[in-house]
């Protein structure tokens, strides 16, 4: 062991039976920023001047080996060295060095890794190319060396979807050379020796075998089919189909594209989102408060979405009891929460010993009692205030005092069900999306008593069930119902002044959304909005613009897809548009005396995306959302808004 030699304020290297063990330091996740770029050129001029120094092991501080390039940079002025650059000395050094992969090893830095002789990797270790999540293809050499490894086929699986690998898999590609058991500097240490004097495998200098069109077109049509017309993924596809031809032009190819698509508005919208999910969690107030333990989350209510919830608890590591309203029901309960379990289990999503270790931490009761052990209880009852209220009246007496009330209300006040309770400090709202255990949105509602480390739990116990909690003030529909009436509102406007049903689904699936909005109420069924409606008609100011043609399909008995017809037709089960929805479209607005005209599909989206950001508004200006971001998470990931276009805060440019 020798001193530590100091390259950049985020590299630094120690000696070790003569060879140079470089660290990168760069919290919080070693992204290669320009101080880490420039340390390490550094210490590779080092490497091949310094006589004694027969070789080097690359690794990182703490838990990541390197996150990527520095996000944060891109769009700002480029500093020498370019990540390329120090990539194609690595390459190029003429004593070997080794790839010491401690934790994930993401975009960037995988290309680095690529680059070295020979890749160690810890169990911990992840590795993969997520560029295009991003809207970018990898752009330090990722889309021609990872071919050169794996092969073509492979490769596109990989890039083109974004895909994390566990070290197994990595293994088994041909991505990394070794696993290490123990000290994975010790087992770097040792490979360099081994390669010192040895010819060196250099990735660039590698064959790739010609592509198979056949190959090709299946390795990349289920990511492309799902790309929704983002243009990373099949520029990626591009780039590594054509790597067999000389390694310099495809790497010239690759930066290029890498430099087009980082300044694009697409990449930008998948930035801004990036970021705006880690900024979700951080919320005033909560500075400094410890969450509330929770290890047995009961849940009343075990229908479609109780029973979700079951399972994302279940999944997640906590022990789950089960509350109905009698025996029978619960044990229903319980037969649709182990269906949904096995469905995992014949995925392969869950394995038998996952599956049993599941299913032996969930119990079911229809006794209020039973639920004393819970820390935290769900309820997912019917969506009607005296129900939800008496419920609540009852578990505040059978559960502890510090345990926690969450409601899954779509649409009440949960305000006047925390009011139903004796400690409305320990009320809050998780609202949850169907179905719940696939759905990542939840919406954490802070009511107006919440307690701050009540509030502070809901976001702990959210993060540890794998979902994206964006926290909410209380209004009608919270965030997310409250932009999607907005939305709908305005799609029913449209449709009165001119726009057919089509057109304006159309316009939003050539945005990106993955069903138009008349499609999705269809599929849901239009009964509920319905009764909805017939329920609020009497509150409804008669100067308020109302359109009536959704309550003349229902009359109509088109309820949706389950009927078979709704607003388009379903002839055997394909969508079809039909005449019928057409004649009472116009026939309403005959009624109204509405001259139609028509609409081009910009004019469609500019009117939908236009209501969304202005309800949007009105939301922050309420102090209900926090921030813009926080919406536009709402709408991407519970409401189909496409994520390369930003939200619709992030939209309205
Ligand atoms: C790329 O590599 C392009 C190259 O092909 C070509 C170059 C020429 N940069 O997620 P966390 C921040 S593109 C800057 O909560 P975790 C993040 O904002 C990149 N900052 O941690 C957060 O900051 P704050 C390809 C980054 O432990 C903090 O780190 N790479 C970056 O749950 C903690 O983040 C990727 O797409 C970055 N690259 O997960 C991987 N990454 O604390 C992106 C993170 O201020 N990163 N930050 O809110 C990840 O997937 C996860 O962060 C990781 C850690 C798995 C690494």
């Amino acid at each position: 062991m020798s001193d530590v030699t100091t390259f950049s304020a985020t590299v630094t290297a120690t000696t070790r039976n003569g060879i140079l063990v470089v660290t990168i330091d760069n919290p919080p996740v070693n992204a290669t920023s320009a101080d880490v770029r420039l340390g390490l050129s550094r210490a590779l001029a080092h490497a091949e001047a310094e006589g004694t120094i027969s070789g080097m092991v690359i690794t990182g501080a703490g838990k990541t080996f390197i996150g990527g390039a520095d996000i944060k940079e891109f769009g700002k002025p480029a500093i020498e060295p370019t990540l390329p650059d120090v990539i194609e000395k690595i390459e190029a050094l003429s004593k070997p060095v080794v790839a010491a992969l401690n934790g994930a090893a993401l975009g960037g830095g995988l290309e680095l890794a690529l680059a070295c002789h020979y890749r160690i990797a810890s169990p911990a270790a992840q590795l993969g190319l997520p560029e295009v999540k991003l809207g970018i293809v990898p752009g330090a050499g990722g889309t021609q060396r990872l071919p050169r490894l794996i092969g073509i086929p492979a490769a596109i699986e990989l890039i083109a979807s974004g895909r994390i690998a566990k070290i197994n898999e990595a293994l088994s590609l041909g991505i990394l050379d070794e696993l290490a058991g123990t000290d994975i500097l010790d087992v770097a240490i040792n490979a360099v020796q081994k390669l010192v004097g040895t010819p060196l495998r250099r990735t660039g200098e590698l064959a790739v075998a010609p592509p198979d069109p056949t190959e090709i077109e299946k390795s990349s049509r289920k990511t492309l089919s799902k790309a929704r017309g983002q243009k990373a993924p099949a520029e990626a596809v591009r780039l590594i189909a054509s790597s067999h031809r000389p390694f310099a032009e495809g790497l010239a190819d690759e930066r290029a594209t890498f430099l087009t698509l980082r300044d694009s508005r697409e990449a930008a919208a998948l930035r801004h989102v990036f970021f705006a999910e880690r900024e979700a969690s951080k919320v005033a107030g909560l500075e400094g408060i410890d969450p509330r333990p929770v290890n047995t989350i009961g849940l009343c209510g075990l229908g479609l979405m109780g029973s979700g919830i079951a399972v994302a608890a279940l999944s997640a590591g906590y022990t789950v009891i089960g509350l109905d309203q009698i025996p029978e029901a619960a044990e229903k309960g319980r037969e649709r929460i182990i269906g949904l379990l096995e469905r995992n289990l014949a995925s392969g999503r869950l394995n038998r010993a996952g599956f049993d270790a599941q299913t032996a931490r969930l119990s079911v009761t229809a006794t209020d009692a039973d639920l004393s052990p819970c820390d935290l209880v769900i309820e997912a009852v019917f969506d009607d205030l005296d129900v939800k209220a008496d419920l609540f009246r009852r578990l505040d007496k059978v559960i502890r005092p510090d345990a926690i009330l969450a409601t899954n209300t779509s649409y009440l006040n949960p305000d006047e069900i925390a009011s139903a309770t004796k400690h409305p400090q320990r009320v809050l709202g998780l609202h949850f999306f169907s179905p719940a255990h696939v759905m990542r949105l939840l919406e954490v509602v802070r009511c107006r008593e919440t307690a701050p480390d009540v509030l502070a739990t809901g976001l702990a116990v959210a993060k540890k069930l794998k979902k994206l909690p964006v926290v909410t003030g209380v209004t009608e529909g919270f965030i997310g119902n409250r932009i999607f009436s907005a939305y709908r509102r305005e799609a029913e406007f449209l449709l009165e002044d001119g726009a057919l049903p089509q057109e304006i689904d159309a316009a939003l699936e050539d945005y990106g959304f993955p069903m138009g909005l008349f499609a999705v109420y269809d599929m849901a069924g239009l009964e509920i909005a319905w009764a909805r409606r017939k329920r609020q008609a009497a509150m409804r100011a008669l100067s308020k613009r109302y359109v009536e043609i959704a309550d003349r399909l229902c009359e109509a008995g088109r309820l949706g897809q389950k009927s078979g017809r709704g607003w388009y037709a379903y002839p055997d089960g394909r969508k079809t548009v039909d005449p019928e929805v057409t004649a009472i479209i116009e026939a309403e607005r005959a009624k109204k005396s509405v001259v139609a005209r028509s609409f081009s599909k910009d004019e469609i989206r500019q009117r939908l995306l236009g209501a969304m950001a202005t309800e949007g508004e009105a939301l922050l200006a309420e102090g209900i959302a926090a921030r813009a971001s926080d919406i536009d998470l709402v709408m991407i990931n519970g409401y189909g808004f496409p994520a390369h276009k930003g939200g619709p805060m992030f939209a309205k440019g």
